[in-house]
């Protein structure tokens, strides 16, 4: 059997993206994947058997900067954007439920707060929520709203200097265990947001069970009966789509990158795999439909770090703009997806289990493609910038 030895070829960096990062970027990378090693690794599978993520997650990643990374003061890191993305992407290595964690915390609440916020909201909750000691959601989507949040239906009306909020929300991450909700709402001005604190009467936030993707992750419903919460907690700055829209922009950068994390995970155990399994008398490597999967994986894989590593770069020289982060979140969670289902078939039989990581990121990639705008709807956002026709409607 002719066998490739001396390779030239880094198979886990094929065309070399790891020069193109700077010391620091390097540096944080390389701490975050320790932590998902010794840490996340060991544990995950059972998380998500279990359909549970330990709070004390939240803390552990506050203490290592992990939350609201890329938000200047406060208590944030402050870290540029491509190092965000490369906090994202291992975080995603471990488990979609992990990233998701980090990105509404930090993505949304947070940045929520922090963009549209008065001066004493963020004095009052960020610090906190940086340290992990005060978890946040976003509650945007509707059980008849998702990929049109215009139409939601949750509606506050103002009551002297109180707002009363009625309306629920559906699909939200961290909603259980979260101690503020952002919950955007209409009002008579305009879709306004609002931090909802946890024990005001009339809210709460039952978690949604028998969910097969994204279980190492809490997903809930917002329910508000007659809130009355005061116009301090009402978001100052914004009063459109704009504002929870601004949000999405941030999770769904950190999306471009983490997606290709998960990817690599596949990748990685599906080569480890075909390297050691034997079948009709040689490894499954040497067989050509065997190299097609893999070498597919490795075109997906680069493409996709060199795409968020541009626009990256693009963020933090603040050119990026929203059609470039759908083009991203749109090419790099489908590619992602198809890796995951092909790694699963070359793990055979053993794909289907949960003593390896493939089919957990598979049915978690699932949920990637769907949330943060589905892939239809970032379709529909670059078919618009490059015909200049919005096909929404
Ligand atoms: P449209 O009329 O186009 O715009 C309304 C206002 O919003 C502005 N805008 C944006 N601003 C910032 N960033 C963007 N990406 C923006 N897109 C639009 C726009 O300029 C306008 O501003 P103004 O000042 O004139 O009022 O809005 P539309 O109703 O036609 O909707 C457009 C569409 C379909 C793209 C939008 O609704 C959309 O993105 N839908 C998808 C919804 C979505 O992604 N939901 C995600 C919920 S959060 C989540 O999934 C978290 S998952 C957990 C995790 O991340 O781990
Ligand atoms: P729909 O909007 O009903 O879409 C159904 C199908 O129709 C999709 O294929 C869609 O692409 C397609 N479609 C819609 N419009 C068009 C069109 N114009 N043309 C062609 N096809 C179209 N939301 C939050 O606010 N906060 C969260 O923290 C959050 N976390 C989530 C966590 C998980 C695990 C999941 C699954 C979802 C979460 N979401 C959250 C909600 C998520 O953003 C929505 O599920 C998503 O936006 C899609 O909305 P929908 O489910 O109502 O689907």
């Amino acid at each position: 059997m002719a066998t490739t030895s001396d390779r030239a070829i880094d198979p886990l960096d094929y065309v070399g993206v790891d020069a193109l990062l700077s010391d620091d970027e390097k540096a944080i990378r390389d701490a975050v994947r320790e932590v998902v090693r010794d840490r996340i690794l060991p544990e995950v599978g059972d998380w998500f058997d279990k359909g549970i993520l330990p709070r004390e997650v939240f803390t552990e990643f506050g203490q290592m900067g992990f939350l609201g990374a890329h938000l200047e003061g406060y208590g944030c890191a402050g870290v540029n954007a491509v190092s965000y993305g490369l906090i994202n992407h291992e975080l995603e290595y471990g488990d979609s439920g992990l990233r998701s964690a980090v990105s509404v915390q930090g993505s949304l609440a947070m940045f929520a707060i922090w963009r549209w916020g008065s001066e004493e909201q963020k004095q009052q909750y960020l610090p906190r929520m940086a340290a992990g000691e005060v978890i946040g959601c976003f509650g945007l989507t509707e059980a008849d709203a998702g990929s049109d949040p215009g139409s939601m239906r949750t509606h506050a009306r103002q009551d002297g200097g109180d707002w009363i909020i009625n309306g629920s929300k559906m699909w939200i991450t961290n909603g259980t265990i979260a101690d503020i909700a952002i919950v955007w709402a209409q009002t008579d001005d305009g879709i306004q947001g609002f931090i909802i604190e946890k024990g005001m009467p009339g809210f709460t936030a039952p978690e949604i069970h028998k969910k097969l993707s994204l279980r190492a992750s809490i997903t809930s419903e917002l329910v508000m009966a007659d809130v009355r919460v005061p116009d301090e907690n009402r978001l100052p700055g914004v009063q459109s789509l704009r504002g929870p829209l601004s949000c999405l922009n941030e999770a769904r950068y950190g999306i471009v990158w983490g997606v290709v994390g998960a990817a690599r995970a596949c990748y990685e155990e599906a080569l480890s795999y075909a390297t050691e399994r034997i079948v009709f008398e040689k490894p499954l490597t040497a067989y050509q439909l065997t190299q097609q999967k893999l070498a597919e994986m490795v075109l997906e894989i680069n493409r996709g770090m060199l795409m968020a590593l541009h626009l990256g770069r693009m963020k933090d020289e603040g050119k990026l703009r929203p059609e470039h982060v759908s083009l991203g979140k749109m090419g790099n969670a489908r590619g992602a997806l198809e890796i995951a289902r092909s790694a699963r078939s070359i793990l055979g039989g053993n794909g289907i289990t949960l003593e390896y990581p493939v089919i957990r990121h598979m049915n978690n990639l699932e949920s990637v493609f769907t949330y943060e705008g589905t892939h239809e709807v970032h379709t529909l956002v670059v078919g618009g910038a490059v015909t200049g026709v919005q096909a929404f409607r």
